[in-house]
């Protein structure tokens, strides 16, 4: 890829634009970076950039007249509608996403991970397997990390191991993983993506590129997915959680056993999983899936998943007060995530949920709820339809929050000993916060304060 002294118009200065913008800029290119933020809302965090060279134009895009960019850089979150896109695309201005820029510059054989749920409880478990097999390993990607920001320390014999999102998969053109992942596919961006057909064209980019030798790690168990084996030139590799397979990644006798290349290896039992519920089972064989096909040793596999835990956020136990447990599952950002999450446990639940609806309908959400929820609190842009669904459900106890904090005080206020406060808002975070994290981050601020509260009172 031709990049010395390229004009590039960076669109969306979050953590991709700003990386690729830096990026960019190293290796000689002519960048702007554009944001429809003003300039006061950076605070000062595209300084460094700026005294490097970087053109900022903030508060809204560069006029489209004066557009002479070789081609642009579209962050994940930023819907090809805006106007320096559409024009761009109409005028046949290359379109490209952070993925493909790193893609570019990767030397090390990559996994990448999409899927509806579990992305980035799969991306950091098979990373975690990587390094447990001595591999200097990256993870990266739609988990947080951008790409770019580290792709090149990383050589033939490392491994990078890349969560990969339906928004990122839409402007890849070269990107090919060496073994692609898809989890799970159901609703979820529909707003963006228009209708399901389009989120599952944008999650099958992750295998447009793979050829043999390469492998595509499906789920047999999601007819979504399974229907995708048809589609993909890499070798299919199943894993299922209710069926025994001729060859992938399954369950038998309660072992995770994997077959391939007519051996059979029995690697874990499925109840010694430290992290719950049917779908982190499906989680770990497909994690198991991609290390195998790797060369990864049962034995490195098995030791890995022994020890995980899972990551933050996504069923979280952050505290137990006064015989309640509090647990933290912020990035439950659709119905589906949250459905998994209310599953996972036995215990009455007061659940929290609420935010940005990305076009989802909660009747199942709310549906699958009802058998356990001793109360739901019900909070953000969408309150009212959540509310709504609640009802219908036949939820008698709902309770309307007016922002965040009375949410989380709402729910303590309710729970009675032995039953579980679950944050699964199936919705998006950015009506109140910037990110899911900020808000689980502030779920477990306030769990904490209440946690050192009752350690006062009962003193
Ligand atoms: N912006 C515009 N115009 C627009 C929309 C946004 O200028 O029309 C600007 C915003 O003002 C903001 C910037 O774009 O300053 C934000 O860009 P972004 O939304 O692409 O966010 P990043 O900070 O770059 O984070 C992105 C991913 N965000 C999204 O896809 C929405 C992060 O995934 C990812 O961790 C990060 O890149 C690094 O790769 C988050 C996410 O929510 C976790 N992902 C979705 C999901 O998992 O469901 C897809």
């Amino acid at each position: 890829m031709e990049i010395q002294n390229k004009r590039v118009l960076v669109v969306g200065a979050g953590k991709t634009g700003t990386a690729v913008a830096a990026f960019l800029k190293r290796k000689g290119a002519l960048v702007t970076l554009t944001d429809n933020k003003r300039r006061e809302y950076f605070q000062g965090a595209l300084d460094v950039l700026e005294n490097s060279g970087v053109g900022l134009a903030l508060g809204g895009y560069p006029e489209l007249e004066q557009d002479t960019s070789d081609f642009l850089v579209v962050s994940p979150g930023v819907p090809p509608t805006v106007p320096p896109v559409a024009s761009a695309m109409e005028r046949g201005v290359p379109v490209l996403g952070e993925l493909e820029i790193a893609y570019v510059y990767t030397s090390a054989p990559l996994v990448a991970i999409t899927g509806t749920n579990g992305k980035t409880t799969t991306t950091t478990l098979v990373g975690e397997i990587f390094k447990g097999a001595g591999y200097k390993t990256l993870v990266a990607g739609n988990i947080g990390l951008p790409l770019v920001d580290r792709v090149e320390e990383y050589g033939p014999g490392d491994i990078i191991v890349a969560e990969v999102s339906s928004f990122q998969l839409e402007t890849v053109r070269h990107f090919r993983p060496r073994v692609a992942a898809v989890l799970n596919i159901t609703p979820d961006h529909l707003d963006r993506h228009g209708d399901m057909e389009g989120y599952t064209r944008a999650k099958s980019l992750i295998f447009a590129n793979q050829g043999s030798g390469d492998f595509t790690v499906l789920n047999f168990d999601d007819p979504a997915t399974r229907n995708m084996a048809g589609l993909t030139k890499g070798k299919v590799i199943f894993f299922s959680r209710r069926h025994i397979l001729e060859e992938g990644a399954f369950v038998r006798d309660g072992q995770i056993v994997f077959r391939g290349n007519s051996c059979e290896t029995v690697v874990y039992p499925a109840d010694k999983l430290q992290i719950p519920g049917g779908h982190n089972l499906e989680n770990a064989l497909a994690a198991t899936a991609c290390a195998a096909v790797m060369g990864v040793t049962a034995a490195t596999v098995a030791g890995t998943l022994g020890n995980f835990t899972g990551v933050a956020h996504r069923l979280e136990f952050v505290a137990e007060i006064n015989g309640v447990k509090y647990v933290n599952d912020s990035k439950g950002t659709n119905p589906d995530a949250s459905i998994k999450a209310v599953e996972a446990y036995e215990q009455p639940l007061v659940l929290i949920a609420g935010g940005r609806n990305k076009g989802n309908d909660f009747s199942e959400f709310t549906g699958k709820a009802a058998a356990r929820a001793r109360a739901v609190v019900v909070l953000g842009e969408c309150a009212a339809e959540m509310a709504d669904a609640a009802r219908r459900a036949g939820i008698k106890n709902i309770l309307q929050a007016g922002d965040f904090r009375e949410a989380v005080l709402l729910a303590h206020r309710a729970a009675r000993p032995g039953d579980v406060v679950l944050l699964s808002p199936a919705c998006a975070s950015w009506d109140m916060f910037n990110s899911y994290e900020e808000r689980g981050d502030y779920f477990k601020q306030i769990v904490s304060e209440l946690a050192g509260k009752s350690k006062v009172s009962s003193q």
